[in-house]
């Protein structure tokens, strides 16, 4: 069977002389039955219509912060380290995948990223912006910390994981404030914080926990199948 090709974008680590992804984007791409392949980030987006039409589907991946500046706020000192040419990126590559009609799944920055695109802002730090929260959302160590999400019953992404209540890994400090109208929040975490967003026909989802470092669980594993059987059509 035809594996329909997944491209993920590649971002700066280790310095800006090197472009890498984590592999476990590629792993739970391949397990699901895709071939992944690394968009490098390129600071030049004239040539993103090529690009994606080499694609079947986009994996949008997490990443640094989001530059401030796209939703219209200053940098405030809590805000961390964020890289525009990568937003710029990602942008032309999303706004391009939704123009082709090709299937888009978004982790973590990926979700922000989708958000800020389509108007929405983001808490530049979590602990200082939403200081009631009672979840820690941050990276832990040596295991990850995982909070749970409640979904919305009639979402596109509770029908694929086969339930509205699902534990998710968590590793951000920024989240979603004012959320874009072009996409609907479906997850949130105990303390409110938006975990899940989808357009209306599915074709577009992000999640804001890292479900590629989740395929242990059957869930998550049928979330990468749907995605990528869906980019196979
Ligand atoms: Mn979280």
């Amino acid at each position: 069977m035809k594996r329909p090709v997944i491209g993920i974008t590649a971002v700066q680590a280790f310095g800006e002389r090197i472009h890498a992804q984590r592999i476990t984007y590629p792993h739970a791409v391949w397990a699901a039955g895709g071939e992944p392949i690394f968009l490098p980030c390129n600071t030049n987006t004239d040539n993103v219509a090529q690009i994606v039409s080499m694609l079947d589907g986009l994996l949008v991946p997490g990443g640094a912060d989001i530059d401030p500046a796209l939703y219209g706020e200053e940098v405030q000192p809590y805000c961390g380290a964020y890289y525009r040419h990568e937003d710029d990126y990602d942008i032309a590559l999303i706004k391009e995948a939704v123009k082709q009609g090709k299937p888009i799944l978004a982790t973590c920055r990926g979700m922000q990223i989708l958000n800020v695109l389509y108007g929405g802002t983001m808490y530049q730090d979590i602990p200082t912006q939403i200081p009631q929260s009672n979840v820690d959302h941050s990276y832990g160590q040596p295991e990850e910390h995982l909070h749970p999400v409640t979904l919305e019953a009639d979402s596109h992404l509770a029908r694929i994981l086969g339930s509205t209540e699902v534990i998710a890994n968590t590793s951000h400090h920024q989240a979603v404030k004012d959320p874009c109208t072009a996409l609907r929040i479906v997850g949130r975490a105990p303390d409110g914080v938006v975990e899940a967003m989808e357009n209306e026909d599915g074709s577009i989802i992000g999640v804001q926990w890292h479900p590629e470092r989740m395929q242990h669980m059957e869930i998550y594993r049928n979330l990468f199948k749907d995605f990528v059987d869906r980019c196979r059509k």
